[in-house]
């Protein structure tokens, strides 16, 4: 099967099973389960729970010890763009071709369905029946989002908003906005596979550099951060540097990482 092929096969599991978990659209308050299904159903790609599950087989583990958490992250992913695209953060009237949230529904219905994906997100952790593991993937995707992950990034990120970044500041913004989340995902897949702390970090460290990587690509696309301060080719330059820093962190998984590898040579060759 090729990498596209792949890819579409476990977006369309994991769509399946994010549909399970979701209140049904009829249930109330209808409105607001409206604009969690909205948002999350509109048109993402998947690229972090697909981590997860790969992560997951790559140390040995089956789908179904990690389908839960790969959901986890694509809820806590969805939170993250729906809060970014509020007035008072990016301000977009679109996302993905499709109106962001607070423009179909309205500003309060935005934040708490934001609000209330992040509390699904961890409710769905809460169903691992394996509670050293379920406590551990809580720790992953809770360090991952708080001040001195996600958040912190983002605060960064607004605080210089407009303003000249030097490549420090750059990849501070990158590793922490973007990167923690594809981190996470990886590490959380190796966790729920039963992997070992070696394991867990060895991948962690592929996560961290795709995950920069995945950022820079996304500003290249979108004549972003990256480009502003690093120019079209330093981006470039970088984003192969990286992914390349990144497929050598697996080198100790032989040849049970070939997926992994395969999705990050098909994300930037895909995207630059
Ligand atoms: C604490 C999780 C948390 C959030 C609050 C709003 C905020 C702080 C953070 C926003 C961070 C952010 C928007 C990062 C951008 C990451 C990124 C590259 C998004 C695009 O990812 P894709 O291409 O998106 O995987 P799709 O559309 O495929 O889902």
């Amino acid at each position: 099967m090729g990498i596209r092929q792949l890819l579409e096969k476990r977006k369309n599991l994991i769509d399946r099973k994010l549909g399970e978990i979701l209140p049904k659209i009829d249930a109330p308050p209808k409105r607001l389960h409206q604009a969690m299904r909205y948002s999350v159903f509109s048109g993402g790609k998947r690229i972090r729970p697909v981590f997860v599950i790969e992560s997951c087989l790559c140390c040995g583990g089956k789908i179904k010890d990690c389908l839960e958490a790969a959901c986890a992250i694509e809820l806590v992913h969805t939170f993250s763009l729906v809060h970014d695209d509020l007035p008072a953060m990016d301000d977009d009237d679109y996302r993905r071709g499709k109106l962001t949230c607070h423009k179909k529904f309205d500003e309060p219905t935005a934040i708490l369905a934001g609000d209330a994906l992040l509390a699904l997100a961890f409710e769905t952790l809460s169903k691992e029946k394996r509670l050293k593991i379920a406590i551990e993937l809580v720790k992953e995707l809770s360090g991952s989002i708080g001040s001195l992950g996600i958040a912190g990034g983002q605060c960064t990120d607004i605080e210089y908003g407009g303003k000249e970044k030097n490549s420090k500041i750059l990849g501070y913004i990158n590793t922490h906005k973007t990167g923690e989340l594809i981190k996470a995902s990886v590490k959380m897949g190796a966790i729920a596979s039963g992997a070992g702390a070696k394991k867990v970090k060895q991948i962690g460290e592929f996560g961290m550099a795709i995950g920069e990587a995945f950022q820079i690509i996304d500003d290249i696309l979108d004549n972003g951060d990256s480009v502003a301060t690093l120019g079209k080719n330093g981006a470039v330059k970088k984003a192969r540097l990286l992914t390349k820093s990144a497929n050598n962190s697996l080198k100790g998984f032989k040849e049970s990482a070939d997926i992994l590898r395969k999705i990050s040579d098909y994300l930037i060759e895909r995207k630059i």
